[in-house]
């Protein structure tokens, strides 16, 4: 297994909007990240991944790029990025930028241009004439009387994939937001205008890049229709289009010229697709974040619930720590399009204990860990009530696809909504939990006064305390990093795997629920290394989660 800076680093992920707010206006930015450089250390990351900065009309919160060269004065300026970008280098932590590259904003000059039917942009994007018939089930999105869309494709946040425009009497595709244009990556010049940017930003002594829903960019030619019983529709002929793997590796000769990492973010991907992204041979990437372990509680439609099986959640990460042979993946329990991790695969009622097992998780199995900001406080999910506390253009869209009132979808809103995540950060117990002296874009969790990032710096017992010891303990043991996998107990409710390099053994034990069991395995000749609680006990209490090691 090669050796990479990447594959030994911890990452974490800020999402600016919700991190810190220095202006009082709201919204957090730049220099409020700068602010909390020594909070963002002292947990001890080597990597911070930024959500997108740049500038943008902010549809889908800066998914929707209008200038990839400028930063949105929403966060800031290029000064203030070229501060952060300092003062996290100063520290020798690296800084890796959010490559939005299947899509841009409407509003995008190549966009704009591109409404003209003739000259450079008119292929930029793909522009299709209706279909001139109205025997079709799917709704046609302010198109002509007499036309519906050129194919039957529905987008990620429901609804058609396609729009018209009156400007060129033509409709788009967009496999987002109406906002979110896709590129036409058929077309040389849109695949080095993304070279172009990728760049200017390396130029600028960035890392690498997160790429977004890069499995997306290749439509197959002629955009034929699927199948009406697809979950979604279309969904096969884009997803890991016929193109895909040519486009990463011209992207990468890039990216390695400048010896930058690259994750791509895949949903709907499963290890042996991975295997082809990310074997170091081919050039594509350098690691993958799948969606598998996403989409355990997953069902149609969206608005039931669906418990997760403890199995399940066993089986693929299994499948992945020994299917991916020499690839390599991105570990994460959630993001910003997640919701709280604790809320969802630990519980609620032993908050810190839970959050502390899915970080002992997260930094023993073999992969990148991203760290996404609040999990190291153990923040959870919002509790929401009304439809006018949602930001989130997903799942506004997805309710109003649905037909149905708020309070008919109240409870699947609270469980999956983007928006637990994006809530913001919780610093301290004041108003706002110190995130900004206004009013926050999105509402706090008023669970600010217990849980917040002051009360736990300072205690040894907390779940900040706990990442911190983990990531040093991940740091000193290349067995966790590039040891093999093995799980070594299948007995619910416990999790037991082993991780072994050269004579290093390393086994974590782990309990996911609330009554003691029996540990299963035998640990003799082992070293306890830690657990997360305060002493140590023959049986597994309640979300135990523990780490052994023998070398
Ligand atoms: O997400 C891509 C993606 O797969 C999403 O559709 C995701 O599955 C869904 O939002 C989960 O609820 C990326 C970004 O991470 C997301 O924030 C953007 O909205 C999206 O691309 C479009 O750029």
């Amino acid at each position: 297994m090669g050796r990479n800076w990447w594959k030994e680093a911890v990452f974490y992920q800020v999402y600016p909007r919700s991190f810190k707010d220095s202006r009082g206006d709201g919204v957090g930015d730049i220099p409020g990240i700068i602010q909390k450089i020594d909070y963002i250390e002292k947990l001890g990351v080597d990597a911070v991944w930024l959500n997108p900065v740049y500038n943008s009309p902010q549809a889908d919160n800066g998914y929707d790029v209008r200038n990839y060269r400028k930063i949105d004065p929403e966060f800031g300026d290029m000064e203030d990025w070229a501060e952060l970008r300092d003062e996290l280098h100063s520290r020798g932590i690296k800084l890796v930028m959010d490559l939005v590259a299947n899509h841009t904003s409407d509003e995008h000059r190549w966009f704009q241009k591109s409404r003209n039917r003739d000259g450079k942009y008119t292929d930029y994007y793909f522009w299709r004439e209706g279909r001139n018939t109205k025997n079709t089930d799917y709704e046609s999105s302010r198109g002509p009387e007499d036309e519906v869309p050129p194919n039957n494709w529905e987008s990620f946040f429901g609804g058609p994939a396609w729009s018209y425009d009156q400007e060129r009497g033509e409709w788009y595709l967009h496999l987002f937001d109406p906002k979110q244009p896709d590129l036409n990556w058929r077309n040389p010049d849109v695949r080095e205008e993304i070279k172009g940017v990728m760049r200017f930003w390396l130029e600028k002594d960035v890392d690498g890049f997160r790429m977004d829903a890069i499995n997306v960019i290749s439509k197959p030619e002629g955009l034929p229709d699927g199948d009406a019983e697809e979950e979604q529709t279309g969904l096969k002929h884009y997803m890991n289009g016929p193109e895909v793997h040519e486009y990463l590796h011209e992207l990468s000769k890039v990216s390695k010229r400048y010896g930058a990492v690259t994750v791509g973010e895949m949903s709907t991907l499963n290890v042996e697709q991975a295997r082809k992204y990310t074997r170091p041979d081919r050039d594509e990437l350098d690691m993958v974040f799948h969606f598998e372990h996403m989409d355990i509680d997953h069902t149609e439609p969206w608005w039931k619930l669906k418990e997760w099986e403890l199995s399940d959640l066993k089986k693929v990460l299994g499948r992945w720590q020994n299917g991916l042979e020499k690839g390599w993946e991105g570990l994460y329990w959630g993001n910003h399009d997640q919701p709280r991790p604790v809320s969802r695969f630990g519980s609620e009622d032993y908050r810190a204990e839970s959050a502390k097992l899915l970080a002992t998780i997260q930094m023993t199995l073999k992969g990148t860990p991203f760290v996404y900001q609040g999990e190291e406080i153990g923040m959870t999910n919002f509790p929401f009530e009304r439809q006018d506390q949602l930001r989130d253009v997903e799942m506004l869209r997805k309710i109003e696809v649905s037909g149905k009132s708020f309070e008919e979808v109240a409870e699947a809103v609270n469980y999956r909504t983007r928006d637990n995540a994006r809530t913001p950060m919780q610093w301290n117990r004041e108003e706002n939990a110190g995130f900004t002296p206004g009013t926050p874009w999105i509402e706090v969790n008023p669970n600010h006064a217990e849980i917040n990032a002051e009360s736990q710096l300072n205690d040894p017992g907390s779940v900040f305390n706990h990442y911190r010891e983990l990531i040093q303990i991940r740091k000193n043991n290349p067995v966790l990093i590039y040891g093999s996998y093995n799980e070594i107990s299948t007995e619910n409710p416990v999790y037991v795997y082993r991780r072994r390099l050269e004579d290093a053994e390393a086994v974590t034990v782990l309990n996911f629920s609330s009554s003691e069991t029996r540990q299963p395995v035998d640990v003799e000749g082992f070293e306890l290394l830690t657990n997360n609680y305060s002493d140590e006990n023959s049986k597994l209490r309640p979300y135990e989660a523990r780490i052994y090691l023998k070398d």
